[in-house]
């Protein structure tokens, strides 16, 4: 199981993905996701320059020794662009060892934890009548837990409102399942913190009395609030018995969770935009969190989650893996597979990719009565038509921003 190729796929179906196959001496694929919203460019330099020449005539079958070369030997740690290069490699190579093993990757992570993973979606409107709408609409399809974003009064366009976003023919704005609108130039949208600390709690009032107290409610803060606006907040939700209430603070500053836990029992995920465990080393170890939101993708792979996800476990925090559109099916199915194996596992987040993405990556998970599966395919699951992929050339696409009133640049 030598490696001889790896290549870097960017392919763009309904949005841009980075994608890395390897290929053995004995004709083994894997395949692993690299996809950095907004920087999709950078991760692919990143590899092609600088990883694949180091791949080539490595032992496949050495995942950690490949994970501990490629990030100690760097010399430059850490950081997104690095731990998505990495977490594609791991992917890959988790691939190819389930394929020689004949075994899905959950097994060779010690096997089914569960019958399946429960998995929330993104519910959202501009108003209440949209917001139960799009709720509806989910539980339609299944969903038992739901996310949920609203517009603000005042407010003209918010980043998680999917109705908010004109389409692409219209604009020249790019809108795909990912309820954001993204263009060739970020978009600027409106901040206010005031409104929104007022309205939220009127909305989680008012789905509360719509679809009743078992529902389990998730809602994305999106980093935009300071220490005693997210305690604030997380204390005006308690009522509402939210599942999560998600990136209230900005990443770089983990001290502010203390004073967020010290005033709510409101449950708390962070993580989406960490990179390894040394990010949550402190929130950890002082159990300021419930959830951990890393993706595969973004924080160094199977191989590195599964470490962040055992050292919380040791502080009952549970997985809360990210998962939207900006995930590629590949990633998601990393996800799946660690997520059916740790006994830690949370809630899965999960939202449906496009009818062409599905066609460029074809995937062998379940969905069925809210419940995920990676299926029984060796390997990861997940394979990449190449003739699909080479349709949708890379398209530049930025996420979008905000600025309040007054044309400050607001925290993300
Ligand atoms: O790339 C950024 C998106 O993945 C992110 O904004 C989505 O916050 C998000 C979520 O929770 O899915
Ligand atoms: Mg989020």
């Amino acid at each position: 199981m030598i490696i001889d190729r790896a290549e870097v796929i960017l392919t763009s179906p309904d949005r841009n993905f980075v994608t890395l196959r390897i290929t053995t001496d004995d004709g083994l694929t894997g395949l692993g996701d690299a996809t950095l919203n907004g920087r999709e460019l950078a991760v692919v330099s990143y590899l092609e320059e600088h990883v694949v020449p180091l791949l080539i005539g490595r032992d496949a079958a050495r995942i950690e020794d490949t994970w501990q070369f490629l990030y100690r030997g760097a010399y430059w740690r850490r950081g997104p662009v690095t731990m998505a290069a990495i977490a594609a490699v791991d992917m890959a190579l988790w691939d190819i060892k389930g394929k020689a093993a004949g075994m899905p990757v959950y097994q060779l992570l010690g096997g089914a934890s569960r019958d399946g993973l429960l998995a929330y979606g993104h519910a959202s409107g501009r108003d209440l009548p949209e917001l139960f709408d799009s709720i509806r609409s989910h539980l339609e399809q299944g969903y038992r837990a739901i996310r949920v974003q609203t517009g603000v009064p005042g407010l003209r366009s918010i980043y998680g409102i999917a109705s908010n976003a004109t389409s692409e023919e219209n604009t020249g704005v790019r809108y795909d399942h990912e309820p954001a609108q993204r263009g060739a130039l970020p978009h600027q949208e409106d901040w206010d913190t005031g409104a929104y600390l007022r309205h939220v709690p009127t909305v989680f009032e008012a789905v509360r009395g719509e679809f009743g107290p078992e529902l389990p409610l998730l809602h994305d803060a999106h980093h935009r609030l300071t220490p005693t606006q997210a305690a604030r907040l997380g204390r005006s939700l308690e009522p509402f018995d939210l599942f999560w209430l998600e990136d209230c603070t900005p990443a770089e500053n983990p001290e502010a969770l203390r004073l967020v836990r010290g005033h709510t029992t409101t449950p708390l995920a962070i993580g989406e935009v960490f990179n390894t465990v040394w990010d949550y080393q402190q929130i950890i170890r002082e159990q300021l969190i419930d959830y951990v939101r890393s993706a595969v993708t973004h924080t160094g792979g199977i191989t590195h989650l599964r470490r962040v996800l055992d050292y919380a476990a040791l502080y009952q925090i549970k997985s809360g893996m990210h998962g939207p559109t900006d995930i590629s099916p590949v990633g998601m199915a990393a996800a799946m597979h660690l997520g059916l194996a740790v006994h830690n596992f949370g809630i899965q987040e999960y939202m449906k990719h496009g009818a062409r993405t599905d066609a460029v990556f074809q995937q062998s998970f379940t969905w069925r009565d809210g419940y995920l599966h990676p299926g029984e395919k060796p390997g990861l699951g997940v394979e990449l038509d190449p003739d699909e992929s080479g349709k949708y050339p890379y398209v530049r696409a930025y996420l979008p921003y905000n600025r309040l009133a007054d044309g400050t640049v607001h925290d993300w």
